[in-house]
């Protein structure tokens, strides 16, 4: 098989396993956990690459870091591009707008949480402060943005909301959706695809998708 997915448990190449999933591509998964103290991966992910992080895909030999870039790569590459919205798209912007939205804005205010969350009482002006406001902030313009929508791009099912999956997967663990009824709808429909019960099923447990 000439594509492996290494996967971390509940991580981001959860992404990853759901591309592959609705690509149709055949390919292995190779799982790794987390330590249960500190909830870092385990060393052998620094073999793969530098960072030591999840996802990381191999193909053919060649490691492929980063979620978005894996993300947007595959989708552009194979099954003909049909999960991209290639250039000369009139929604080519919009596309790549969530496709780097999800990394490069909405998962620093939930990363905070988690990490200041560590501090307990310490991190608490903090939080109050600014993270829990700016989480707030990220998922009303991400709510506003899909009243009356399914997806986030183009008007049908992308890469980009593969990588925006993620965003809403967080934002359920750290702080819940219940606020946002447009991100609640749009996550029941990603979790109705049978591509994404199969990507569960490779990658195992997955609580961040409870
Ligand atoms: N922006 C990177 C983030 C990669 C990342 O931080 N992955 C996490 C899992 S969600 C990880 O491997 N954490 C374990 C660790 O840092 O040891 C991406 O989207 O691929």
């Amino acid at each position: 098989m000439s594509i492996i997915v290494h996967h971390l448990e509940e991580s981001r190449s959860q992404r990853v396993l759901w591309l592959m999933e609705e690509l149709g591509l055949d390919y292995a998964v190779k799982r790794y956990s987390r330590n249960p103290q500190t909830r870092l991966a385990p060393p052998e992910l620094k073999e793969l690459h530098p960072l030591g992080k999840s996802p990381v895909v191999e193909k053919n030999g060649r490691i492929y870091a980063e979620s978005g870039a894996i993300v947007e790569y595959f989708a552009e590459t194979e099954a003909h591009g049909a999960l991209s919205v290639l250039p000369g798209d009139p929604a080519r912007a919009e596309y790549l707008y969530w496709l780097h939205f999800a990394e490069g804005s909405a998962m620093l205010p939930l990363l905070l949480k988690l990490y200041v969350g560590m501090l307990g009482e310490n991190g608490a002006p903090l939080m109050q402060m600014r993270i829990d406001p700016e989480i707030a902030n990220h998922l009303s313009f991400m709510n506003s943005a899909m009243e009356g929508k399914d997806f986030f791009a183009a008007g049908r099912f992308t890469a980009a909301d593969i990588e925006m999956s993620f965003v809403l997967d967080a934002g359920a663990s750290r702080g819940g959706l219940e606020n946002y009824p447009n991100l609640v709808r749009v996550r029941a429909g990603y979790q109705s695809r049978p591509a994404y019960q199969r990507a569960l099923e490779k990658g195992g447990p997955y609580k961040m998708g409870a």
